[in-house]
């Protein structure tokens, strides 16, 4: 714009306006002086001279608005290049094998098995933003830690196979299995599944936002196991490669201060800016690549674009008018994908055809050069610089956004809102792109969509293995170390067996010390992680603070308040406590970076999750699937637990579903104790399962803030506490006539139905704990399918079965969860089993009221046994009748489930 243009424009939209014309002629002098500057000196000296004067100005108390976007070009200007390390000829023959052969798996398998699935339009944008880290930064090793983490987008995993493919990891029948993985060999799974591929894929990152959330907890983590000791330091670091359309997941961006909060600059983002998504562009109307850089600049990160390739340099360098960039800016991203989409005579009318300048700026060009102007993310040498100054970058993360074209190279379905699910691709087409790289595939294999890898003396192919030795071996690659670990022995909890003698506890607070005794065990104590959501004061957590410190990578710079009181608030930067303030998705970030530690870092970090339990698999239960997807270990434990023993809180606060939410997850144990004693030997058998036995499972465990006197473990319940359920109180006569099963804090309630029904009705009942549905339940139908796989043999009998193999009548089994909680044991108690729970809307009351308006206080529990002896005509139907008047139970009540 003219020097006139500008002042026009300021003076048209000024607020304080003096003296008019004054002004004009004052800004009229500063803009030609700092023209001046740029001209004779170079435009660092025109930034440099901006920095000053800002600077004055915060002297002077001049506040002015933070500008949090910067022109739409490369942040690198050209001249601070520096050049290409790689050979760009052999890297772009590799570049196009990949391309190809990514290509031939996806369209082969999908012409074999129609809809099988696959994606090459990601991969295809991704292609050289991966080509030049897998080149030349990726590390494999450093030293005897594992090298750098990279986090794919998960839709390009068919380059990442065929990338192996050609380097010989995978051979050609496992790439002929793509998305077949259950055949008689060995299949490549859809997507990054470490539980489906275990010694390949590291993170699970297909379901949008978990990949980049983990990614910064997971740089949090590495700086956490630094500082505590626990690992070398290392330059390691952690790349997230991310979809442009993959941020609009809160997840994606939620995070992002922590990366500047805490000088994360292990962590490089790359966000893959093709202006698509599924089903068409990001910001059609405007530029993702604009948002993007504010959203990260203002969250205090370090940003790189990487927008044009170097061809444009010279048009940039040759546009004295300074047009090109406004043409630029002009331009949104639909109609950047529109150029891409349709071909250079387009780009010329459309783009450079609105101003005369810029057209004479391209008339030598053809239309083919002027459609083949690259975007940065497809030039190598933009983009390893950018890498390079990522690097390199000290005291925050960075993140590269690239402009990319989805689909790129594939011709015809280039840049099409379709793209993404572009699958085959007709015969001609795949000639069309054979020619296009100059690949030498006979036309008839290209027809054919056949694989293709040149001998491994090929000089491309030695190249291809050079790199990648030279950077420390193949990625992605999982570690699955054999875990040296044993696990605390049984008597190591005898304080916590021995019951409370009398003084009322709560689980929640068994635990508490638990866990502070762990932590001081000399073999396993430094490894123990405790992570809490800002819940730790609910959870009586401040002796534990006291005791272990809090992380805080850079100590604790303030006198806390508290100082001089006994459990004062500590921050330490070797402290052990991840305290993550209020958000369960970071805290199950945190959980899975130290739950996966024993892979990732050979160290067997053993995670304690604490949080209020209704905040939990609701809210991030994707998280915990590829958690588990991860093979993560750890204890996740919910406290506040239970519908009715949760007081006062209400409807949003109170649990009574999250140990059905949790058995869908396959590798979760889920375990709902009543007493202290139960969870010890929980505790227990988890650490020697998981860590000793090294058994890729982990645990959810409710925990409760009822306090109650905690009894001495009895004898011989260890195995049934671990497999879900003991008999705790039979009977007096021993001849009892009806089951009661109780959970959790539920339990008391069930053993005071027992009194009442003895006393009040003459009726004798026994008592099991159930310490988990959900594990019966697995073993049950372990066992059934068994037998159904082998009718001829003798049949096997499942736990649940045997140990009520003598107790006769009815099961009232009372609950402080959903009736569905009980009643996944049906199958194989028939028509015995009556469940008590907690199905509704919470309210807001005392457990007294609660309970009794879920129908699970002991009253509840004897109206339901009387109720149920009485239907199968084994008691007084109308004294079952009058039992509930005189127990305070009203039948014509509305059901707590719909109300
Ligand atoms: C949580 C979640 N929601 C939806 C999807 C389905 N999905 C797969 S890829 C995709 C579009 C991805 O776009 P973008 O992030 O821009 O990646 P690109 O393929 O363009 O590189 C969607 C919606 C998913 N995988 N995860
Ligand atoms: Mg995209």
């Amino acid at each position: 714009m003219s020097v006139e243009g500008i002042i026009r424009e300021f003076m048209a939209t000024r607020v304080s306006n003096p003296v008019e014309s004054d002004f004009a002629q004052q800004l009229r002098e500063w803009i030609e002086a700092f023209d001046d500057v740029v001209v004779a000196d170079g435009p660092e000296q025109g930034a440099e001279l901006l920095t000053a004067l800002k600077q004055r100005a915060r002297e002077a108390g001049i506040s002015q608005g933070s500008e949090l976007t910067t022109p739409y070009v490369n942040t690198i200007p050209k001249h601070e290049e520096v050049p290409y390390p790689g050979d760009r000829k052999l890297e772009r023959r590799i570049e196009a094998l990949i391309r190809w052969n990514a290509m031939a798996m996806v369209h082969g398998q999908n012409k074999k098995d129609h809809g099988i699935g696959g994606h090459i339009a990601t991969y295809s944008s991704l292609a050289t933003l991966l080509e030049v880290g897998f080149n030349h930064f990726f590390h494999a090793t450093y030293g005897d830690q594992p090298g750098d983490f990279v986090y794919f987008q998960g839709h390009a995993s068919p380059g990442i196979y065929a990338r192996a493919f050609l380097l010989g990891r995978l051979d050609e029948q496992r790439i002929l299995n793509f998305r077949h993985e259950l055949r008689d060999t060995p299949g490549l799974s859809s997507y990054p599944h470490p539980w489906l591929m275990p010694d390949f894929w590291r993170f699970p990152t297909v379901s949008m936002g978990i990949g980049p959330l983990n990614a910064v907890y997971q740089a949090r983590f590495m700086r956490y196991l630094e500082n505590r000791g626990l690992i070398e330091k290392t330059p390691r670091k952690i790349w997230a490669f991310v979809g442009d359309g993959e941020t609009d997941e809160v997840d994606t961006l939620g995070a992002l201060s922590l990366g500047r909060r805490e000088k994360l600059d292990n962590l490089i983002f790359v966000v893959n800016c093709n202006l698509q998504r599924l089903d068409g562009p990001v910001r059609g109307n405007a530029r993702i690549i604009d948002e993007l850089e504010a959203v990260f600049l203002g969250a205090g990160w370090n940003v790189i674009k990487v927008i044009w390739g170097s061809d444009w340099d010279e048009l940039f360098e040759r546009d004295h008018t300074g047009l090109l960039l406004k043409r630029m800016e002009e331009c949104v991203d639909g109609e950047y994908q529109a150029f891409k989409a349709k071909g250079g005579a387009y780009i010329r009318k459309e783009f450079f055809g609105k101003y005369p300048e810029l057209l004479k700026l391209v008339e030598h060009m053809t239309d083919d050069e002027i459609f083949h102007l690259h975007r940065g993310g497809h030039d190598a040498r933009k983009i390893y610089n950018a890498y390079k100054r990522a690097v390199e970058h000290k005291g925050g993360p960075t993140v590269i956004l690239a402009k990319t074209v989805k689909g790129y190279g594939l011709g015809s379905t280039q840049a099409r809102n379709a793209s993404h699910q572009e699958k085959k691709v007709a015969d001609d087409a795949l000639v069309d792109f054979i020619r296009r790289y100059d690949l030498p595939i006979p036309e008839e294999d290209a027809r054919a969509g056949k694989l293709y890898r040149p001998s491994a003396e090929a000089p491309e192919m030695v190249y291809m293995q050079a790199r990648r030795q030279g950077l420390g071996g193949y990625m992605p690659r999982r570690d699955v170390p054999k875990i040296d670990l044993t696990a605390p022995k049984p008597d190591t909890f005898a304080e916590w067996t021995a019951g409370s003698k009398g003084r009322a506890v709560s689980t929640t607070m068994g635990f508490v010390s638990m866990l502070r005794a762990l932590m001081k065990d000399p073999r396993i104590g430094k490894l123990v992680v405790p992570i809490v959501p800002d819940e730790g004061r609910t959870f009586g957590l401040e002796s534990a603070i006291k005791q272990v410190g809090i992380y805080a990578s850079e100590g604790q710079k303030y006198k806390p308040h508290d100082v001089d009181m006994l459990l004062s608030y500590r921050e330490e930067k070797d402290g052990q406590i991840l305290e993550e303030g209020i958000t369960e998705a970071g805290s199950m970030a945190s959980f899975t970076a130290a739950g996966t530690g024993y892979s990732n870092y050979l160290v067997p970090t053993i995670p304690f999750y604490m949080y209020y339990s209704m905040f939990g698999f609701q809210r991030v239960g994707d998280m915990m699937w590829a958690f588990a997807d991860a093979r993560g270990k750890g204890f996740l434990m919910a406290g506040t637990a239970g519908r009715t023993t949760m007081t006062g809180e209400g409807l949003q606060h109170q649990d009574g579903h999250s140990h059905l939410l949790m058995s869908v997850i396959p590798t979760c144990l889920s375990y709902d104790p009543a007493y202290v004693y139960e969870l010890a030997v929980i505790l227990q058998n988890g650490l020697k399962r998981m860590y000793e036995d090294g058994e890729d499972v982990f645990y959810y465990i409710t925990m409760y803030n009822e306090d109650y006197a905690m009894p001495e473990m009895p004898k011989g319940v260890e195995e049934g506490i671990v497999r879900g359920i003991y008999k705790l109180k039979a009977g007096a006569s021993g001849k009892a006539a009806a089951q009661l099963f109780g959970s959790g804090p539920i339990l008391n309630e069930v053993l005071r139905a027992q009194q009442i029904l003895a006393e009040k009705y003459g009726v004798e009942t026994d008592v099991w704990s159930v310490t988990s549905y959900n594990e019966l339940r697995r073993e049950a139908l372990g066992v059934e399918r068994w037998n159904r796989l082998h009718p001829a043999d003798a049949e096997k009998t499942p736990y649940i079965v045997s140990v009520l193999a003598k107790a006769k009548g009815p099961v009232i089994a009372a609950t402080d969860y959903m009736k569905a909680v009980p009643d996944q044991l049906s199958p194989w108690l028939t028509s015995r089993l009556l469940s008590l729970g907690t199905d509704g809307f919470g309210r807001s009351d005392n457990r007294e009221h609660l309970r009794r308006h879920f129908e699970v206080n002991a009253e509840s529990v004897v109206a339901a046994t009387l109720s149920k002896l009485a239907r199968d005509g084994k008691f007084d139907t109308k004294k079952a009748q009058k039992a509930m008047s005189e127990l305070g139970v009203d039948p014509e009540r509305g059901d707590p489930a719909h109300i």
